[in-house]
């Protein structure tokens, strides 16, 4: 079979292309979902299609869709990821499959081949739900974890809409978010955690992915004189904060319950060296491919916090995000693997630690991801690195499959 072939220069320009945008003099870059910078992002990404000769579609809650080859009414064979980050993230997460997939579509055009299937790549929106809570927000509108309208009006922590955001930056799109609900989805991304790098193979084959608990924790106390306030008579809400960070990281360390716990926000009120904090806000992380555990932990984060309570403190508990884990499609895994197995890399199969849009995807339609390897295992961090051949490597990967789906005649 011949098989678009993919240009491993180009992909690799256009992954420092759009990562100039939002980039921060230290190194990284930041370009949170609907931003001015997610924008930029966006607006290069559609010419990117436009110059791969595809049509290019809107949905409502500003997923946009770049789709080559078939007839519209048909299902088409799709992949994509995101192109929003996290605060000073790397160049790769998420960005690296979207350019993966307009590369396809570049080689589709260049090489003369016709599909026989529509294949679509597809930009989510909010996936990493820095600014907007929860994450996966446009894949979940597709997989109807939540509605439409319910995502449209998440606010910013300045009260700022999901809507409001989607019209100033132009791409509140028209079609509905399931006009495109694909035969089969696959999304390559970088590993982002220690695995493929250290047991030497090139590729991952994810065939499940851990499901996360997202929390915001408000504890209120007294705010109090730091020199006057005998500690028997104070009620530090920072204290009692970070005290109960740290039990709830020692249960995940001692215990894996859930596997594991991060608190990645923390805030202080007034903040300020001679005041007793009166207000902590801090935020929690779980993870774990067990669902039961994540609600193991979240059970056990109620009780910590009724434990609070009694001793007189105010606490206020949000959900800011739940996504279950999911066990990706076999037959899918086992056309990456084979397809991965006749390009001659080593693989394995490998469970994913971090989110994805396939997460909410997979409740579709069938759905797998390919990862490739992340340089010493660091993401969500400016030193996010994978070596370009594997970068080049992984995109034929993804061609030759994406390939495969939508020229076979099942
Ligand atoms: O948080 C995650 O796992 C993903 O990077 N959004
Ligand atoms: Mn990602
Ligand atoms: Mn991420």
């Amino acid at each position: 079979m011949n098989f678009p072939q993919v240009n491993g220069h180009r992909l690799l320009r256009r992954i420092q292309e759009l990562g100039q945008i939002g980039c921060l003099p230290g190194g990284g870059g930041t370009r949170l979902a609907l931003t001015d910078e997610d924008k930029q992002g966006r607006d290069l990404i559609v010419g990117w299609f436009a110059e791969a000769g595809a049509s290019v579609y809107v949905d409502k809650i500003g997923n946009i869709y770049g789709v080559l080859g078939g007839s519209v009414d048909t299902p088409p064979i799709m992949t994509g990821s995101h192109i929003d980050t996290v605060s000073r993230a790397g160049f790769l997460d998420g960005c690296y499959g979207v350019i993966a997939g307009v590369e396809l579509l570049q080689a589709i055009g260049e090489s003369g081949l016709t599909p026989d299937k529509p294949i679509a790549v597809t930009v989510f929106s909010n996936e990493e739900g820095v600014r907007f809570s929860p994450d996966l927000l446009g894949s979940r509108v597709i997989a109807k974890d939540i509605a439409l309208d319910e995502a449209l009006a998440v606010e910013t922590r300045d009260g700022k809409s999901f809507q409001s955001e989607l019209q100033r930056i132009g791409y509140a799109g028209e079609i509905e978010p399931w006009k495109f609900i694909p035969e089969s989805f696959l999304e390559l991304h970088i590993e982002q955690g220690p695995v493929l790098e250290a047991t030497e193979t090139q590729v991952g084959v994810v065939e499940a992915l851990q499901g996360h608990s997202w929390w915001q924790v408000e504890i209120v106390g007294c705010a109090n004189h730091a020199g006057t306030t005998p500690m028997h008579l104070r009620k530090d809400a920072g204290v009692a904060a970070m005290q109960l960070a740290c039990r709830l990281q020692e249960y995940s360390a001692l215990d894996h319950l859930p596997n594991v716990t991060t608190v990645g926000t923390f805030a202080l009120e007034p903040n300020a060296v001679n005041v007793v904090p009166g207000k902590a806000k801090f935020t929690i992380d779980f993870r774990d491919s067990d669902d039961g555990q994540l609600r193991k932990a979240d059970a056990l984060l109620q009780s910590e916090v009724m434990k609070l309570q009694e001793q007189g403190f105010e606490v206020k508990l949000q959900t800011l995000s739940k996504a279950m884990s999911v066990k990706f499609d076999e037959g899918l895994c086992s056309l990456l693997q084979g397809v991965t197995e006749s390009i001659g890399a080593s693989n394995r199969r490998i469970v994913s630690g971090a989110s994805h849009d396939a997460q909410m995807i997979s409740r579709a339609c069938p759905s797998a991801m390919l990862f490739v390897q992340s340089s010493k295992g660091i993401s969500h961090n400016p030193k996010e690195n994978t070596p370009d051949d594997d970068l080049v490597l992984g995109a034929q990967i993804l061609a030759n499959a994406m390939w495969t789906l939508a020229t076979s005649k099942s």
